[in-house]
């Protein structure tokens, strides 16, 4: 039997191995030339080579990637998704977030500990750069998996949309104020194991910017055994609907004697909402993709999947291994609205409750530890979307979306229990019903058209966390806000001092509030205009101010053209 990978997460008990090994990475992020779906365009892979190296280790490991830019004229930063990053906020790596922007040839390390078990991928989480290229899956074993008796071979598949344009041109085409439908980019090609050619390999990971994807084996019944960092009880599954940045782990067994090879179907749409009465099928991209799982290598290989009809498992309705009950009772409530918006100029938008998100100068992280007592001052961020809650509250968050597609939303720093996603046009939340005794958790979870989700976390992992959608096109729209956990409890967090260092090299501020001032509700040099051009993870140059509590009349993120290294 085979072990895919669409992802596990548990909160299971262990015992800290003693063996626990430090997995080191070194690796240089380099603009490499590559065609992987015939096209050859510059993607940002490792080490000159693309697709990105995946990273491997055991629960218990200390994992650490010493990450050298070598891009030349694009900052980058990497984040580990899906890992919560407990007593290590600091190596989330949100740029804007959680660390200053990394520079070109400057390095920082990134160390946590890999405390669960699961199908995870890192990306950066820099200005729309993963649907460049850098994103790799990141695969946490577990020697006492549930499951481990179940399956003799473990394999991963990712899937993605491919574009042939890079981010920035395809964002500062999509924010134009002339967009009107808030339309986001579309997709070229499908890619599976950032290829598109055949493939046999099967962990299943969701790096799209865009669009979901179904995967169906017609001939073969897949067994979900893990939802994003999560073990879940076995259910059976003849589809899977992966939103952006979603893990499956599957099983599929091949009869002992067949031999014989199972083509799958990997179908991209652009979130078509199935759970609605009219749904149509998937948009006819050129991106469906027919992948074999070789059995008998001197046989078939042409054979197709179809789907007849597209009924995706409700990935809700999950009963997690641990069978982990609701968080309760619920001691603080955070509700957003989602819905477009339009900026003072014009441009379009993504809002959470009627605000978009704009970067400001110092790492949220960065004023929480800076600001002592003051940090539970919401004010004192700037427009991040800032929310506090303090440690060990059970905090509801309510999703409602006011949109016609579906939106796959994701939490920084937490599996959190899906308390309830009605299906679409379910309107927005008005108290909930009936409160599941074992909810599912999962770090990215699908809210439906017109519809809305409610999620609980435990506030026990004091961090800065963002909550966005994971379609990368959106978050560049600004539908990012900020979770503060347990400020109180960050006041003496430390900041490595390597990354306090790439911040000083580029002349921004590490404490004080969003702009860099010491008094919390100072907000002279706060950003609270959108920019109107967008220039992507483009690198200006070093700038001179070494002063970490000045509010500089120029903003960084406002990004004066001082365009030293390009000249
Ligand atoms: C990448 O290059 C660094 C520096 O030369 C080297 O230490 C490392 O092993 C390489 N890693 C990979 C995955 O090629
Ligand atoms: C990075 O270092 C290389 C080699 O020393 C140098 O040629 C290049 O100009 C540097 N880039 C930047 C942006 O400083
Ligand atoms: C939208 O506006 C941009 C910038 O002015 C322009 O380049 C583009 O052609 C316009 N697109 C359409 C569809 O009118
Ligand atoms: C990946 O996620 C995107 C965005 O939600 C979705 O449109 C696409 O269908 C997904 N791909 C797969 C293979 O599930
Ligand atoms: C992709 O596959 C689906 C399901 O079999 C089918 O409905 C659709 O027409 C296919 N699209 C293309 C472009 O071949
Ligand atoms: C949203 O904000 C804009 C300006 O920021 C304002 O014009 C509009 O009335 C607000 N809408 C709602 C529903 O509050
Ligand atoms: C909090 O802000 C007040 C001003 O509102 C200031 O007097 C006080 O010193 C600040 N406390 C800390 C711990 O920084
Ligand atoms: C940086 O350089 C690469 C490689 O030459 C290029 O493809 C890319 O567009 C540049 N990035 C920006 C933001 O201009
Ligand atoms: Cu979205």
């Amino acid at each position: 039997m085979f072990r895919s990978s669409f992802i596990p997460l548990t909160i299971v008990v262990y015992v800290v191995n003693v063996l626990a090994a430090t997995i080191t990475y070194n690796w240089e992020v380099t603009w490499v030339w590559a065609a992987p779906d015939g096209f050859g365009r510059p993607v940002i892979g490792i080490n000159n080579t693309w697709p990105c190296p995946i990273i491997e280790a055991s629960i218990g490991d200390t994992v650490v990637v010493n990450l050298l830019n070598k891009l030349g004229n694009e900052t980058t930063g990497m984040h580990f998704h899906g890992i919560n990053q407990i007593n290590s906020n600091a190596m989330d790596g949100s740029v804007g977030s959680s660390q200053c922007p990394l520079p070109p040839n400057y390095s920082i390390t990134y160390s946590f500990t890999a405390n669960e078990a699961g199908t995870y991928w890192y990306h950066s989480h820099n200005m729309g750069q993963y649907p460049d290229g850098f994103r790799g899956p990141l695969i946490i074993h577990n020697p006492d998996d549930p499951y481990i008796s179940d399956y003799d071979v473990d394999m991963v598949l990712t899937v993605s949309d491919w574009y042939h344009k890079q981010s920035k041109e395809l964002v500062t085409k999509m924010l134009q104020p002339n967009n009107t439908k808030f339309e986001p980019p579309r997709p070229e090609s499908a890619l599976v194991n950032e290829g598109a050619g055949k493939t046999y390999r099967v962990r299943i990971l969701n790096f799209s910017a865009l669009t979901s994807a179904f995967v169906v084996f017609n001939a073969l019944q897949m067994q979900i055994i893990m939802v994003d960092g999560t073990y879940v009880r076995k259910e059976a599954a003849n589809q899977l609907h992966l939103m952006a940045a979603q893990r499956y782990d599957v099983l599929i067994k091949i009869g002992d004697s067949s031999l014989q090879n199972y083509p799958f179907l990997v179908a991209l749409d652009t979130n078509t909402d199935f759970t609605a009465k009219d749904a149509t099928p998937p948009v006819a991209y050129h991106t469906n993709f027919t992948g074999q799982l070789i059995n008998d290598p001197k046989g078939n290989l042409n054979g197709e999947s179809v789907i007849p009809e597209f009924f995706p498992q409700d990935d809700s309705l999950l009963i997690p291994f641990d069978e982990q009950p609701a968080f309760g009772p619920v001691t603080k409530q955070w509700v957003l609205d989602f819905d477009y918006c339009r900026d003072s100029n014009n441009y379009p938008r993504a809002c959470f409750n009627n605000r978009t998100f704009i970067d400001q100068k110092v790492p949220t992280l960065y004023s929480v530890v800076s600001l002592g007592a003051n940090n539970t001052e919401v004010s004192a961020y700037g427009q991040v979307g800032a929310f506090t809650v303090g440690y060990n509250e059970v905090l509801e968050i309510v999703i409602n979306n006011h949109d016609t597609a579906i939106h796959p939303f994701h939490l920084h720093g937490h599996q959190f229990q899906i308390i309830g996603r009605p299906k679409s046009d379910g309107g927005v939340w008005k108290g909930n019903k009936v409160i599941p005794a074992t909810p599912v958790r999962r770090d990215t979870v699908a809210v439906f058209a017109n519809s809305h989700v409610v999620l609980r976390i435990l506030a026990n992992n004091p961090g800065v966390f963002l909550l966005h959608c994971h379609i990368e096109w959106h978050v560049e729209m600004g539908l990012t806000v900020t979770l503060i956990e347990a400020p109180e409890r960050l006041v003496h967090y430390k900041i490595p001092q390597d990354h306090i260092d790439i911040c000083k090299a580029q002349g921004i501020p590490t404490e004080g509030n969003a702009a860099g001032n010491e008094a919390w509700y100072n907000t002279e040099g706060f950003v609270t205009v959108n920019p109107t051009s967008y220039a992507g993870a483009l690198y200006y140059g070093v700038k001179t101010s070494t002063s970490a509590t000045v509010a500089s009349s120029h903003s960084y993120l406002s990004r004066p053209n001082n365009n030293s290294f390009l000249g």
